[in-house]
């Protein structure tokens, strides 16, 4: 469970469902340079490591110059796929997080990391959220999938599940691959936003990628803070969305009976 106590973000203002004002008037042009530094070191690795999907979308988004207006990506989105950004302090509870997404709606953290986190942060950003997932949104197989998964994570808090349904989050949206017919290609938001995981989870040959398995997924723990010794990848985001479109309820249980 997220305790938000620890973290950096300011949560005096957030509402019960966490929600923040942008406040876009308050970033400085400090900010808005490192913002732009972070966009053009990503923009040299993007053409050769990200998906398609992602690729097509970013196109349509005038976000490099500047940290995007969070309400003017909001109606783009909303015409498109119906999702919308929801400006939070930073990482929120899961059912505060869960409720989001299942209202589709997508938490873009409101503060930018400092200088010295150039290449790497603990806690995701408005780089790494607004960068590493909010192009996606576009999709509409991709929109559908992660607007079941917020309905999904709210039933596995009454399942005692979160454990294992995060797995799922963490080998797809944070670091998941896809194949593609150039050969596999980053759509995790945790690779898309990383100065040298992009390459890395692409081209290295230490790393496992393995193709996507629900239940292997879900047993597969993970660590936060350093490159993945395993990658799970995707044929499409069709695939993704049919391999979980399934009742989780007995895939839980059977983990916990093996565990
Ligand atoms: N909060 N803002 C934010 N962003 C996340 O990605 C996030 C979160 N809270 C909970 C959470 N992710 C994960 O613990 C769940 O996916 C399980
Ligand atoms: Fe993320």
């Amino acid at each position: 469970m997220i305790n938000t106590a620890g973290l950096r973000g300011d949560y005096s203002k957030a509402g019960p469902d966490y929600a923040v004002e942008q406040e876009w008037g308050e970033y400085t042009p400090e900010e808005h340079a490192l913002y732009r530094r972070l966009f053009e070191r990503q923009s040299n690795l993007v053409p050769r490591y990200a998906c398609p999907e992602w690729i097509e979308a970013i196109g349509r988004l005038d976000a490099a110059r500047k940290i995007p207006r969070f309400d003017e990506i909001s109606s783009k989105l909303k015409a498109r796929t119906g999702w919308e950004i929801v400006a939070v302090p930073g990482l929120i509870p899961d059912d505060a997080f869960f409720t989001h997404l299942a209202n589709r709606r997508f938490p873009v953290t409101v503060w930018l990391r400092r200088p010295d986190e150039f290449d790497y942060i603990v806690e995701p950003d408005v780089f790494h959220d607004f960068f590493g997932h909010v192009p996606l949104l576009f999709d509409r197989t991709y929109a559908d999938h992660l607007y079941e998964y917020g309905k999904g994570g709210l039933k596995a808090m009454r399942l005692d599940a979160v454990k294992m349904l995060a797995r799922l989050y963490w080998y797809t949206i944070e670091f998941g691959l896809m194949n593609t017919p150039a050969g596999v290609r980053a759509y995790g938001a945790g690779l898309l936003s990383s100065g040298g995981e992009l390459a890395y989870c692409v081209e290295d040959p230490r790393p496992r990628r393995l193709p996507f398995e629900l239940e292997r997924i879900m047993r597969t723990d993970y660590q936060i803070d350093r490159y993945q010794d395993t990658y799970f990848v995707i044929d499409s985001f069709d695939q993704l969305m049919r391999e979980t479109a399934p009742d989780f309820t007995p895939i839980y249980a059977r983990i916990r009976s093996c565990a």
